[in-house]
């Protein structure tokens, strides 16, 4: 019997990650470790969870406080990351892969609004990585993860994918050797483009929810577009989106590439792809940032007051 290559992830996942962009991995962890580690979401919030009239906001992205160890915590999950990326020789360990509780919660993103369906028209669509300049080959967001730590249904928030977009981002970044900004930069900075997701998207037609229950994890290529959702539910929604740094620049030319680099390679239409940056990499400051800072300031002010 011919032994397979990787240590989780079957034929069939194999084969939904390059034509679909995503596997999920289910069951990666307890319900209850997701609730023990979500626990503090609602005083670091100040929220009621029992009371929806307290929810100001729709959506929240937390600051990450703490950090777990995925190799421990959630094995099954570790071990389909390396099966994607090409083995854990290729993840950084300056900057190790690690799951945060920067959670990212829907409440009642929407819920005003009937439900509409994913399509090219939906509201924000992007790729992640907003903290710098995007090449082919960058190393900066290595695949995407979303990690869910509640249960997350059709129409409660779920976030949505764009299971076909790994295709024209690969042929836009193929195209532009001189990278691209995810969000505009001020006058004069640079001539690179700027990514124009909904371009991007409106060419995709295969759209897919990914819901889930407390403790599945999806892992997603780098490329793929994909933007919140409605919850027209308003059941709390709580998810996060760790990036995974690689080692070293993605490779298109070795024997050996990855899953994550054989799915670019399948989206140019060949084996092989030598790729030349034509500037330099560049980190970048997003705009969430000053917003999260913002808020964890508040937070500690609001956690601070409770211990007295
Ligand atoms: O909240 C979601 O469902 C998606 C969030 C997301 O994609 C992001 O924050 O980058
Ligand atoms: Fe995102």
């Amino acid at each position: 019997m011919e032994m397979s290559r990787y240590q989780v992830l079957t034929d069939s996942d194999v084969d939904q990650f390059l034509t679909q962009g995503f596997v999920a991995v289910r069951g990666c962890f307890s319900r209850r470790a997701a609730e023990e580690f979500t626990g503090p979401v609602w005083d670091r919030l100040g929220y009621a969870a029992a009371d929806p009239s307290t929810w100001a906001e729709p959506t929240v992205h937390l600051a990450g406080k703490r950090s777990i160890d995925v190799r421990e915590f959630a094995p099954k999950a570790w071990a389909a990351v390396c099966d994607l990326v090409g083995g854990e020789e290729r993840i950084s360990t300056d900057r190790p892969y690690v799951w945060r509780d920067s959670f990212i919660l829907n409440l009642w993103q929407g819920a005003d609004e009937p439900w509409a369906p994913a399509s090219p028209t939906s509201p924000g669509w992007h790729k992640d990585g907003d903290f710098f300049r995007h090449f082919l080959d960058s190393p900066e967001q290595g695949l995407l993860t979303l990690v869910l730590w509640t249960d997350v249904r059709h129409q409660g928030g779920a976030t949505f994918v764009a299971a076909d977009s790994v295709a024209p981002v690969a042929r836009f970044l193929a195209a532009h050797p001189e990278g691209a900004y995810p969000f505009p930069q001020p006058p004069g900075v640079d001539d690179a483009p700027v990514f124009s997701f909904s371009d991007l998207v409106a060419s995709c037609e295969e759209f897919v929810e990914a819901t889930g229950e407390a403790g599945d994890v999806y892992l997603l290529h780098p490329y793929i577009l994909h933007a919140k959702s409605q919850n027209t539910l308003r059941l709390p929604r709580i998810i996060t989106n760790p990036p995974l740094t690689l080692a070293e620049p993605m490779r298109f030319d070795r024997a050996d590439p990855s899953l994550v680099e054989q799915a670019v390679l399948r989206a140019l239409g060949t084996s092989s792809h030598p790729f030349t940056r034509t500037a330099e990499r560049q980190e970048l400051v997003p705009p969430r940032v000053a917003l999260q800072r913002e808020r964890m300031a508040e937070e500690e002010r609001r956690l601070a007051g409770r211990a007295r």
